[in-house]
């Protein structure tokens, strides 16, 4: 009985050692992004979502796109060499034209309403595509900010009030379609280049501007090479956290329950931390000597919706999503 009772032991042993729960099993759940370690949507990934999915799945973030180069996250998720990435709807808009809906300027409000929006049926068919077409799902929806006009003349040289004060202005805009024509929207003249070259672009002088949220002038030190940020607020910017279908597939419902609620967890601390850093950061770039001001709102928004008007992008909206999106606002 002794060695029955000695082998039944080492069987419990063994049986525990390999259980789901050993470290070996866990699957791994690497993220890339052109973003900064303490850019505030990676701070509440790592220290929000990964801890929450620890049990079954190693968060493993690569930061400054040294993983993936921006705008290729999708691709990599979609042929398996990825498991995460924060997308954004221009990338997806490569993919899926329709997607450019939430790429026009002047659509989204503020981040409540992106919320509403990405929560509302309206955008179940757009989220199916993606599963279905890419096997990418979109979890959450997480706050960028209110991209802004940051360049390096100062305000004495380019006094920006209306889109025509930017004509002939070399303005960095990412590298996809959506994103040059938001640019050209502006009234600029939109150069494609990756994130992380724009601090050396700007310092040397081979573009003017770029457009982003104030925390990221801040967080990526843009404003050490530039004099002012015209707070035209012309894109409510959003990410959508996005995993590869095939890892969804292969977890338990339970651990699918985690997950999605370790994904809207993070989403929503990124998106507080994110509202409140652009609130005081008007200030801490005024003590830096930048300009910061606000432009004629209302002629940016009629000229950057004028554009979208009739374009090719617009031509690829579903009827009716455009008022259904609106409706969901103030
Ligand atoms: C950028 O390249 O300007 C941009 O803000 C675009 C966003 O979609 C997002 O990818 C972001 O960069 C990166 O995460 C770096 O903050």
């Amino acid at each position: 009985t002794l060695t029955l009772k000695r082998a039944a032991l080492a069987l419990m042993t063994t049986a525990i050692l390999a259980g789901p729960l050993a470290a070996q099993d866990k699957i791994t759940l690497r993220m890339s992004t052109p973003a900064s370690e303490t850019d505030q949507r990676s701070v509440a990934l790592a220290e929000v979502f990964g801890p929450a999915v620890s049990e079954f799945a190693t968060y493993e973030p690569h930061y400054n796109a040294s993983l993936i180069a921006q705008n290729s996250e999708l691709e990599a998720i979609s042929s398996g060499d990825l498991e995460m990435s924060i997308a954004s709807a221009q990338e997806l808009a490569q993919f899926f034209p329709e997607f450019s809906i939430f790429t026009a300027g002047y659509v989204h409000q503020d981040a409540a309403h992106q919320v509403a929006v990405f929560n509302d049926a309206l955008m179940d068919p757009f989220k199916q595509k993606v599963e279905d077409e890419l096997g990418v799902k979109l979890l959450s929806v997480m706050y960028l900010g209110r991209r802004h006009v940051n360049l390096r003349q100062c305000r004495d040289e380019v006094d920006v009030q209306t889109p025509e004060d930017l004509a002939g202005i070399n303005l960095r805009m990412p590298g996809t379609d959506a994103w040059q024509f938001l640019g050209k929207a502006l009234g600029a003249n939109p150069t494609p280049m990756a994130f992380t070259e724009i601090y050396t672009a700007l310092q040397t002088g081979s573009v003017d501007g770029q457009d982003n949220p104030l925390p990221t002038v801040v967080d990526a030190k843009f404003y050490e090479v530039t004099c002012q940020v015209a707070l035209t607020s012309h894109l409510v910017d959003l990410n959508y956290i996005a995993l590869s279908k095939a890892v969804w597939d292969g977890l338990t419902p339970e651990q699918q329950a985690t997950v999605q609620e370790a994904a809207d967890a993070a989403a929503e601390s990124g998106r507080e931390k994110q509202l409140a850093k652009e609130e005081e950061l008007v200030a801490f770039l005024t003590e830096n000597g930048l300009e910061v001001y606000e432009p004629d709102l209302a002629a940016f928004r009629a000229h950057v919706q004028e554009q979208y008007q009739g374009s090719e992008f617009a031509a690829s909206w579903p009827e009716g999503v455009l008022e259904q999106i609106n409706a969901l606002g103030n």
